[in-house]
């Protein structure tokens, strides 16, 4: 049970154990074959038997020690009201938000709509190797809130001009998603995932004195709510940089995801109480086999000796080559 990732969260004991974000994706052609035949993204996600399928193609080809549901965080901002597109080249686009229709939807209503969600992790909790674990995801309220408000200018911008001449509260969103995806959480538990992770991908971008407001305190309170449930969690906060050590303080999660742009050996000295996952950079395996290696490395040898689940700084990138994957997987197992 040494690789099982549940275990090493709860106990936060040292362990073997790798994923990857974005494991079931773009990259393997085994995902392109179905996503060619399923053109809405929204609807394939929807699809419990194509999303549990997806979600196993990365573990029967790599053996992977968890496997993370083939979902989308945008399900969440779908459920409660707004309609969401994924076109090619240019990401997610949602329609504007009806503040009446957003405070109004049920909790029924919500899980009706994603219950296709909760029936594809049924089917893969099933098929999953017992001593594998399965990981449910959220998308961070903020991060959630930038696509909501359609905050993103390019791929590295926000524009906060937004935040402070909207006449919608922004606390008054915060909150309800919260209580949404702690609901959320819950469901997928429930349904046989074994893990959460909390993608705040867009932390980096929050406003300095909002950091508070809109990061910590709606991860903490998530957080909280895993702990109430004993659920073990996994936050990612990307982009924060030497702030992670205030969020770790603060938010106290189970594990605790670093960004590539975070030192290895600053991340130990510092993230305390907190099993440490990931970091690489996944442009080190667009490199050098070499380089590749050297880089990973750095990682595997720093976090040796502590509760370590070795993993990305981000995602996979669409233009990976699986054997790629396969031989860095092989050779963090053989270090
Ligand atoms: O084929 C396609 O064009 C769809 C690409 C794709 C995929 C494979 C999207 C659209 N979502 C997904 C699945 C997905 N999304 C997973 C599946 C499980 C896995 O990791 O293997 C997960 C965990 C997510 C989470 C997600 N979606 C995040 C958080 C993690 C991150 O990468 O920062 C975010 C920000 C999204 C939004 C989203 N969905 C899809 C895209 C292209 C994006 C990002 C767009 C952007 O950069 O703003």
């Amino acid at each position: 049970m040494i690789n099982n990732l549940e275990n090493i969260l709860k106990k936060k004991i040292s362990c073997k154990s790798v994923w990857f974000m974005r494991q079931a994706g773009r990259y393997l052609p085994e995902f392109q074959e179905i996503r060619q035949n399923n053109k809405n993204f929204i609807e394939l996600c929807f699809n419990s038997k194509l999303s549990s399928e997806i979600t196993l193609q990365p573990i029967n080809r790599f053996n992977l020690d968890s496997a993370i549901i083939f979902s989308d965080i945008l399900l969440v901002p779908y459920a409660l009201g707004q309609e969401v597109s994924f076109i090619k080249n240019l990401g997610p686009e949602l329609s504007k938000i009806n503040m009446n229709k957003f405070l109004k939807i049920s909790d029924d209503n919500f899980y009706e709509t994603l219950k296709p969600v909760y029936k594809a992790i049924e089917i893969t909790r099933k098929k999953l190797d017992r001593e594998k674990s399965l990981i449910s995801f959220v998308g961070a309220p903020w991060t959630l809130l930038v696509y909501m408000l359609d905050l993103r200018k390019g791929k590295n911008k926000i524009d906060t001009s937004k935040l402070d001449s909207s006449d919608i509260e922004i606390s008054t969103i915060l909150d309800n998603l919260t209580k949404f995806l702690c609901l959320h959480i819950k469901n997928q538990i429930d349904a046989g995932a074994n893990v959460v992770q909390i993608f705040d991908s867009w932390a980096g971008f929050v406003p300095e004195k909002k950091i508070n407001e809109y990061c910590f305190t709606p991860n903490k309170k998530i957080v909280e709510f895993c702990r109430k449930e004993k659920i073990p969690n996994i936050c990612f906060p990307k982009g924060l940089q030497k702030k992670y050590l205030e969020f770790n303080n603060i938010v106290q999660p189970d594990g605790i995801n670093i960004d590539y742009e975070v030192e290895p050996v600053w991340a130990k000295e510092n993230l305390k109480n907190v099993v440490i996952q990931g970091g690489l950079h996944p442009e080190a395996l667009l490199k050098t086999e070499e380089e590749m290696f050297k880089e990973a490395t750095k990682y595997i040898q720093n976090f040796k000796d502590t509760p370590y689940v070795f993993n990305l700084g981000h995602g996979l990138l669409p233009e990976t080559d699986p054997d790629r994957v396969k031989k860095l997987i092989k050779f963090y197992r053989d270090f």
